[in-house]
């Protein structure tokens, strides 16, 4: 890369909202140049590829829509598309639309700062380049800085230790090897069924139990999916109107208003249907604890059911809030702990102390093992943004802003840090939605905000402080209408030391949020100053 480059737009990340965003920026006549830490496209899918790396949503769905052609012409092989094969897709679509050309590969950005006297971002990488560019978008994606614990002792290990979110593109086979996996979240419960049919011996510790529904995966039946793509404009108008942009069918009744066999009758079905449209079992789940809790009990029997080691059943039994942390959909995780070689360790009761040369250390006992696994998450939604050193209006760094927690408005503009937008950003639906439409309609309505902008002179747009606090207080109080707060997830940080607890997406609901940002550009973008 030459130095000093300059750009209508700096885009840093070539995940799904990189490549979009070049792609739209392109066809309206902005010149963008996408800076990329990886060696390819894809982002997430690019990252995270341990063993059994798949997708919550269907695939049908996890897609893009903004090209009818390309979703008529590509073909998904299973229900839920496996990380290879959704890389292949990304890969695809940086080719479809000849996007690499203006992609910059293994080009970490370090910092990016707001030149005031030129009105244009700055952004230097750790390479040593520089670029200019009059906007700035943040496409670094919501879960992209792992969490790796500070464990005593690492350093000393004598095998070798992986995170999911940064697993080798070798791969990594554990034959014959004692593996100790940190962490049962949605990474662990999809790579220790295929773990423990390798390895030797595993070693599961686990900080909190998660609530687990069967995924059902399943080959992508071709007339099924023709029958689909025969109406793709009516399954995406479907989800649109859905709360987290999933299709899926929501029984309106309340869990307590009907009778035992009809909440069993409901959970059973959903539960045979697989995926996420658990979470539509009943109306109140996410709002009423009593019934919440009918839900939670469902899959406790359902755990007890499968677990044959009752000590490991109660173990593996969540009694925390359902699904106020990121529903697990899961292929035979529960039966994977009824093999001889798989071993539960509740560092509860037994807390990992630390590694040793040859193995992990908890309640005092040596765990022999020969590698491994941080299942361990991510510094989820403000991590990568607070890592890059990002200096607006007078120099205000965006990660002292955010200390006691991110502030956006809209979570695509913060006030003070004129030009850069963030897609999918605290503050907007993003996690708890399909991340796919949420993508497409950031970027659209950046790129519509962009032009808006352009045609009143190609001065700076930014977020008021006045909207931005009464976005944060709108996002608190609906966070505060939910029982979501109360659970202990990476949504409100609660999995990083010392992070301030603060519930950071949009709850309100997709529909809502996509009307409420039409309508602000319909008025001409109220909340943003033009400077
Ligand atoms: O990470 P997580 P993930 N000592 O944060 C534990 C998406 N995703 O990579 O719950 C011991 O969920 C931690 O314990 P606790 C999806 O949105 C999607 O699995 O904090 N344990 C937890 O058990 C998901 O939510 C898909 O008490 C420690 C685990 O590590 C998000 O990515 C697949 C610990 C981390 O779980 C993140 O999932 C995969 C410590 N010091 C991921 N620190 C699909 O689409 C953390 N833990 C299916």
């Amino acid at each position: 890369m030459q130095h000093s480059e300059n750009f209508d737009a700096v885009i840093v990340g070539a995940g799904f909202a990189g490549l979009y965003m070049l792609h739209r920026l392109r066809k309206l006549g902005f010149s963008a140049r996408v800076l990329e830490a990886g060696s390819g496209v894809g982002g997430t899918w690019f990252w995270n590829r341990y063993p059994g790396a798949r997708c919550d949503v269907e695939s049908m769905e996890y897609s893009y829509q903004f090209s009818d052609s390309l979703q008529q012409e590509w073909e998904w092989s299973e229900r839920y598309a496996g990380q290879p094969e959704i890389l292949h897709y990304a890969n695809h679509v940086a080719d479809r639309f000849d996007l690499r050309r203006d992609i910059e590969f293994d080009t970490r950005v370090a910092a990016a700062t707001f030149d005031e006297a030129a009105a244009c971002w700055r952004i230097k990488t750790a390479e040593g380049a520089e670029l200019t560019a009059r906007y700035c978008i943040m496409a670094t994606g919501c879960l992209s800085s792992a969490n790796v614990p500070d464990l005593k002792g690492l350093d000393a290990f004598r095998g070798r230790w992986y995170h999911t979110g940064h697993w080798p593109h070798e791969g990594v086979d554990f034959s014959g090897l004692s593996v100790g996996v940190i962490g049962t979240g949605s990474s662990a419960i999809q790579s220790i069924p295929i773990m423990a049919e390798q390895a030797e011996q595993l070693y599961v510790f686990q900080r909190t139990p998660n609530y687990v529904v069967p995924a059902r995966n399943a080959p992508l039946d071709h007339d099924i999916q023709q029958a689909i793509k025969a109406d793709y404009a009516g399954l995406r108008q479907r989800a649109k109107q859905m709360r987290n942009g999933i299709q899926y069918p929501v029984n309106e009744a309340s869990a307590l208003e009907v009778t035992e066999d009809e909440r069993r009758r409901q959970y059973e079905f959903r539960w045979a249907r697989g995926g996420l449209s658990f979470l539509g079992s009943f109306a109140d789940l996410l709002i009423n604890k009593e019934a919440n809790d009918t839900a939670g009990e469902f899959i406790r029997a359902k755990i007890r059911d499968v677990v044959s080691d009752p000590a490991a059943a109660a173990t593996l039994s969540p009694q925390s809030i359902f699904g106020c942390k990121r529903l697990c959909i899961d292929t035979h995780y529960f039966e994977t702990f009824n093999r001889p070689n798989v071993s539960l360790i509740d560092v509860n009761r037994a807390p990992v102390e630390g590694v040793a040369r040859d193995g992990i250390m908890a309640g005092g006992k040596l765990y022999p093992v020969d590698a491994i696994v941080f299942a361990t998450g991510f510094d989820a939604m403000t991590g990568t943004l607070r890592r890059i050193d990002i200096r607006g209006r007078g120099g205000r760094r965006l990660a002292e802003k955010w200390s006691e927690g991110p502030r956006t408005y809209l979570g695509l503009m913060v006030a003070d840090f004129p030009n850069l937008f963030t897609i999918t950003g605290p503050g907007s639906p993003s996690v708890l939605t399909n991340m796919l439409p949420s993508i497409e309609q950031h970027v659209e309505w950046i790129a519509d905000c962009m032009l808006f902008s352009q045609e009143r002179g190609r001065g700076c747009i930014e977020a008021t402080p006045e909207a931005e606090d009464a976005w944060m207080v709108h996002v608190d109080e609906v966070a505060s209408a939910t029982l979501f707060p109360l659970a202990n997830s990476w949504y409100v940080g609660a999995n990083i030391p010392g992070k301030p607890r603060v519930f950071m997406p949009y709850i309100g609901g997709f529909p809502r949020y996509v009307e409420t940002c039409n309508q602000i550009a319909a008025e001409g973008y109220t909340g943003f100053a033009l400077t």
